[in-house]
């Protein structure tokens, strides 16, 4: 059945699909609240459905203030920052935008790992810089041919590893359980597949189930000629062994578009020219951002009008 009642807007979303919301719906923003918590305590159960991004989620403390909800919608594909076993017991339906931004992560982590070898960023510094002397910069690293070893072999995992075909790459992988009908060699575990890459490309989910998986065990099997490409969450790896392999040259050099504490960026990382620093960029086209929000309108006007979601999140979190 379709449940009546408010849609809680939890944080600031792309404009657009605030636009929808707000149009369609009986949707308050919480954010907007002078104070959220008296909202919360005087309306919280009016709300029925819960709007909210990847990065936010819907806290415990907000899920137990919304006695009538039935639906958390996240903008975005990664859903770790809400307990969704949590929300399963109390009945509550989950939902993310998948398959929507596949196509742009994976073309933005194939840029990265190109951008980090090839030291494009590094040498457009050095350009504006006035330091150009013909033959003066140094020379970086091959990029066809590599040993590729992908962490997590999903949707985002599979695209990559699509791309990297046209470069001649030799894929690898590791994820939980080997993927049937793929032709990529199956590690047996983060150190085994760092062991055999050039690049290790982290595409796996975040949360709990993956977090410091890579640690300086893995860091150390990639090796001073390896590079580390993440545009999943920081949380996969152990960013302070990270910081310490790259400021001591135990890994080549790093490509990331995600970080343990965003916005905040490890000090040193700032100084190293061989690392690509990104603002968390990986979906933000503005095709795929659109989509995004469609998708998760979608979820939920779906939601609201048929009691059910479009894309909901797989059964079992994080697989
Ligand atoms: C977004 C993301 O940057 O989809 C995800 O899981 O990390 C990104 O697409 C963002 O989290 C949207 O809120």
């Amino acid at each position: 059945s379709a449940p009546q009642g408010v849609v809680l807007q939890v944080c600031p979303l792309l404009e657009s699909l605030e636009q929808a919301l707000a149009t369609h719906h009986d949707t308050v923003r919480l954010a907007e609240q002078p104070d959220p918590a008296a909202y919360l305590a005087e309306h919280g159960h009016e709300v029925v459905a819960a709007v909210t991004s990847a990065r936010v989620g819907v806290s415990d403390e907000l899920m137990d203030a919304l006695p009538k909800l039935r639906a958390i919608v996240h903008f975005g594909v990664g859903y770790e920052t809400t307990d969704v076993a949590r929300a399963r017991a109390r009945g509550i339906d989950v939902s993310n935008t998948p398959d929507v931004l596949t196509d742009c992560v994976a073309d933005l982590a194939v840029g990265a790992l190109i951008d980090v070898l090839r030291r494009l960023a590094a040498a457009d510094r050095y350009v504006r810089r006035g330091e150009w002397t013909p033959g003066g910069y140094p020379l970086s690293t091959k990029v066809s041919g590599k040993r590729v070893g992908i962490l997590g072999l999903g949707r985002i995992g599979r695209a990559i590893a699509r791309r990297l075909e046209g470069f001649d790459a030799e894929l690898s992988y590791h994820s939980r359980n080997p993927v049937e009908g793929v032709p990529y060699r199956y590690a047996a575990s983060p150190v085994e597949l760092a062991e055999g890459a050039d690049v290790l490309v982290i595409a796996t989910s975040g949360g709990a189930a993956t977090r410091g998986l890579v640690g300086a065990d893995v860091l150390a099997a990639l090796g001073p000629d390896g590079y580390l490409v993440n545009i999943a969450r920081g949380s996969v790896v152990d960013e302070p062994a990270l910081v310490s392999a790259l400021t001591e040259g135990r890994i080549a050099g790093a490509a990331l578009d995600v970080f343990a504490d965003e916005p905040n960026v490890p000090a040193p990382l700032l100084e190293l020219d061989s690392v690509l620093l990104l603002p968390h960029i990986a979906s933000a086209t503005r095709e795929t951002r659109e989509a995004m929000g469609e998708l998760t309108f979608r979820n939920l006007h779906t939601f609201l009008t048929e009691g059910r979601l479009v894309t909901p999140v797989p059964e079992v979190a994080g697989s």
